[in-house]
């Protein structure tokens, strides 16, 4: 296969593997999603305010509750993502309360699970009642919290790795600070998709791709035209088919 063939076709397959990622796992878009139970004594839908579609979640005591009694199976890298929002302009600290096995309610916040949140893909470490969201009502953040980082202890006092591959979660929750709090879209996302939404990528990095794709866009297939990084990378490639 000539250099330039075999470029394309990396570039072809780098976006295959990126289109294969792993479904997530949808716990409420508008409505909460099939086999998950939410708490409607303490949830309402907001229709206002939405991040997509036709709904949102708000709660009176500022408590999202999902539970499935089969207990969700995560699978080996998964992490969980809500959109919030406060329908004040007052901000709202908000963490995460995990269930899951023998292990009911663990409070992820500085006190119980040291741990980080990203939020509008900055890591954030969490706070003794979690993470702060912004103040302005016009604009969703993008909560999320990698579940395969969380070591804790508990009581008798032990070190336990939570393990997505084996432990089914039976219990989400969202726990606020205020009542203002609004929740969108909460799932269960594969760690590929994070990888990809978390690095964006590095000036230096787009300088190399624009090198690599100059000669194909100019139509010069003679190997010599191609950047020598490029042929490092495809001969590579090659080398491992
Ligand atoms: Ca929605």
């Amino acid at each position: 296969m000539a250099p330039t063939q075999a470029f394309v076709a990396l570039l072809v397959a780098v976006a295959m593997g990126a289109a294969q990622a792993q479904a997530s796992i949808i716990l409420f878009d508008d409505t909460v999603a099939s086999g998950t139970t939410s708490l409607p004594w303490y949830e309402t839908t907001e229709t206002t305010i939405v991040h997509s579609g036709t709904a949102a979640l708000s709660a009176s005591n500022g408590q999202f509750v999902f539970t499935n009694s089969s207990g969700w199976n995560v699978g080996n890298d998964y992490w969980l993502e809500a959109w919030v929002n406060t329908s004040t302009s007052t901000m709202s600290s908000v963490y995460l309360k995990l269930s899951y096995a023998a292990q009911t309610a663990i409070s992820f916040l500085n006190r119980n699970v040291p741990t980080s949140y990203w939020l509008d893909g900055v890591k954030v470490a969490s706070g003794t009642r979690g993470v702060t969201t912004d103040s302005d009502t016009h604009t969703w953040q993008l909560l999320r919290i990698d579940l395969t980082q969380i070591t804790y202890t508990s009581w008798p006092y032990q070190l336990h790795q939570f393990d997505p591959a084996t432990d089914l979660v039976t219990e989400v929750a969202f726990v606020a600070s205020i009542s203002n709090l609004l929740l969108d879209d909460v799932r269960l996302v594969s760690s590929d998709e994070a990888t990809v939404w978390s690095n964006v990528p590095e000036p230096a990095s787009i300088v190399v791709l624009a090198l690599c794709l100059l000669p194909v866009l100019k139509r010069r297939p003679h190997p010599n035209r191609v950047p020598s990084i490029c042929r490092r990378i495809v001969h590579c490639k090659e080398n491992t088919i």
